[in-house]
């Protein structure tokens, strides 16, 4: 019942979901997101899933981070409306304007992350969970919900099951499902040959090469899913169509300039590429 995406059903997937937009539509009609991430250290992560989140057609994309990172988020897309946050009140006019959170690129481990993070779970708005977030995540009793898209690599994922890396990769599709089983949603296990699991079943994705094993992809495809997310996207569909645009973007990516030395902010102009198929 793994169910693996050809070529033949990439084109159509990459037809259907993303289709030409209507002459009279506005930013309205695509969502705003909202990304919570970027504490000391690494203010680039939360940077690179708003941009990413933009180039994947949501409407608006805010972002909340340490006050210290709102200077490089201006200047690199004044696109992104950046906001310094140092506690939970600071981010309830944000939770209550978005229609999809990004939560947890470069959110960190410190108290400040945790207050976040505890916000943005109380917002009920649905979620992308990526990286401290799921770390997070994996400390709390417990906690499932569908309206969620937890994107675990395999590091991620061996703290979600309280088991270890090599356990995770031993069996990725039992890993998939058990995350699935137990914190709901749709779970991307992340890596060569990322699977999707859900309500639905489970997914491979053929596409993505190792010139994408670089700091920050994993930033890139959690602002991809959040996009399609408030673009009105199922969890399951934005799961599934986030994947293949990543991967694919990584491909022609790599295909033009080589895998090694390709970093997460390339992929950009590549999305935009395959988040417009030609009719
Ligand atoms: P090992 O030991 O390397 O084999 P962490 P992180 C394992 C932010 N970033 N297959 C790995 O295994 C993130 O958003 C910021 C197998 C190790 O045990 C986070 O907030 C950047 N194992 C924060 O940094 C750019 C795999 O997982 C562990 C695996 C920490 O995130 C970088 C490492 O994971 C980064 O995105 C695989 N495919 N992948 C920025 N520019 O601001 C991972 N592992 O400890 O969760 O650390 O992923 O770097
Ligand atoms: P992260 O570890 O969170 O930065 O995520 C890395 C991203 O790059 C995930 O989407 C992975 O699936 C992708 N990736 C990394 N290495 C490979 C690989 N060898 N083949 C395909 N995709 C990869
Ligand atoms: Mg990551």
């Amino acid at each position: 019942d793994l169910v693996p995406l050809g070529e033949l059903q990439a084109a159509d997937m990459l037809q259907k979901a993303f289709p030409p937009r209507s002459r009279g539509s506005h930013k309205g009609d695509f969502g705003h997101v909202l990304v919570i991430g970027g504490g000391a250290g690494f203010g680039g992560a939360a940077l690179m899933a708003s941009e990413a989140a933009l180039r994947s057609g949501a409407g608006k994309v805010s972002l909340a981070t340490d006050a210290a990172h709102v200077a490089a988020s201006l200047v690199r897309s004044p696109e992104v409306m950046a906001r310094g946050v140092g506690k939970a009140e600071d981010i309830h006019a944000l939770l209550d304007q978005a229609n999809a959170l990004v939560v947890g690129p470069g959110l960190g481990r410190q108290p400040w992350g945790h207050e976040l993070w505890q916000a943005a779970l109380a917002a009920g708005v649905p979620s992308v969970l990526d990286a401290d977030a799921l770390n997070w995540l994996s400390e709390e009793a417990t906690n499932r919900r569908d309206d969620w898209v937890l994107t675990p690599h395999p590091g991620e994922a061996a703290r979600l099951l309280g088991v270890s890396g090599a356990e995770i990769q031993a069996d990725r599709r039992a890993a998939a499902l058990a995350l699935h089983e137990r914190y709901g949603g749709s779970v991307v296990l992340k890596g060569a040959g990322t699977l999707i699991a859900d309500a639905d079943g489970v997914t491979v994705c053929p596409y993505g090469n190792p010139g994408m094993a670089s700091g920050g992809m994993g930033d890139v495809l959690s602002g991809i899913v959040g996009a399609l997310l408030a673009q009105g996207q199922t969890p399951g569909e934005a799961a599934r169509h986030g994947v293949l645009l990543h991967a694919l973007a990584g491909d022609a990516a790599a295909q033009d300039g080589g895998e090694r030395g390709l970093v997460a902010t390339d992929l950009a102009s590549y999305v935009r590429a395959i988040a417009n198929p030609r009719p």
